[in-house]
């Protein structure tokens, strides 16, 4: 691996948000793809610090700010990807559920998912399940990622599946769910494709669900 791309691979795991867009344009100046810089200098970072938060040796704040330096490093590589038409893994809708307001957990797992190359459609918190629905249809994404942290809003996951049953799509998109009160076996009961217990598994489901 080129010295630069180490170098970003590091930054991201320091969470180094302050030095990693100048490292990522050093490395565009040295004549590295954006695909490169991405796959093989932020990618194996964030790759990293997905399995040390698993074997809880990196903690919320720190992915956090991993997370937070991954985006810095993506906003100046974002337009180049875009320009040479560099496949991501496919796109993601994430939303909190409506009647629910927490989403520093949703975002993580946004980010996460970024992280591992996907582009992220976030549509916000208390999300109405017919925003879901028009969301899938615009966007057509490959998963759609549900969070909710209180018991009281977890039924609007049921609903929102529902929705999508009704309007024809639920089998055009996997659906992901998480937040802390969510279970497997609630996921199983509802009809989701697949529960996350943290940001980190979320990426991996998403990874094997377009695998
Ligand atoms: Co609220 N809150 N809150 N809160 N809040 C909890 C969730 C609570 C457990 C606190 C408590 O009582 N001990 C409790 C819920 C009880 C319950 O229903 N079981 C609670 C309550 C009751 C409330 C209010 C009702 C309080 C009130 O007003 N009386 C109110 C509800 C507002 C509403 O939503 N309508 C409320 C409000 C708020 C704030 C707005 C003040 C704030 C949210 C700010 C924000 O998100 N922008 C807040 C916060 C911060 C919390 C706690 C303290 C922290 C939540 C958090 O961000 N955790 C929380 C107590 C706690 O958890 N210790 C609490 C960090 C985050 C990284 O973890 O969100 O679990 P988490 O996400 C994880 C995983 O769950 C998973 O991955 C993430 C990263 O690893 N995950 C997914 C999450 N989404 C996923 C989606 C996936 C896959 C994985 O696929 C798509």
């Amino acid at each position: 691996m080129s010295d630069i791309l180490s170098k970003l691979s590091t930054a991201i795991i320091e969470g180094n948000f302050k030095d990693t867009p100048g490292m990522a344009e050093t490395a565009l100046d040295e004549g590295l793809e954006a695909g490169e810089i991405l796959n093989q200098g932020l990618m194996p970072g964030m790759d990293h610090v997905g399995v040390e938060f698993k074997a809880g040796n990196m903690f919320v704040p720190e992915v956090l700010r991993s997370a937070r330096t991954m985006q810095a490093a993506m906003d100046i590589i974002r337009p180049l990807l875009a320009e040479t038409g560099i496949e991501q893994a496919g796109k993601i809708v994430i939303g909190t559920v409506k009647g629910d307001l927490h989403d520093i957990g949703k975002n993580l797992v946004g980010m996460m998912c970024e992280g591992a190359g996907f582009e992220i459609i976030d549509i916000g918190k208390d999300v109405e399940p017919n925003t879901f629905v028009e969301a899938v249809k615009e966007h057509s994404p490959k998963i759609l990622g549900m969070s909710a942290l209180l018991t009281t809003t977890m039924r609007a996951m049921e609903q929102t599946i529902k929705a999508l049953e009704e309007a024809g799509i639920r089998d055009s998109v996997k659906i992901m769910i998480g937040g802390a009160p969510v279970t497997q076996s609630f996921s199983d009961q509802i009809g989701a494709d697949g529960y996350a217990a943290n940001a980190a598994s979320a990426s991996d489901m998403a990874k094997e669900f377009i695998a």
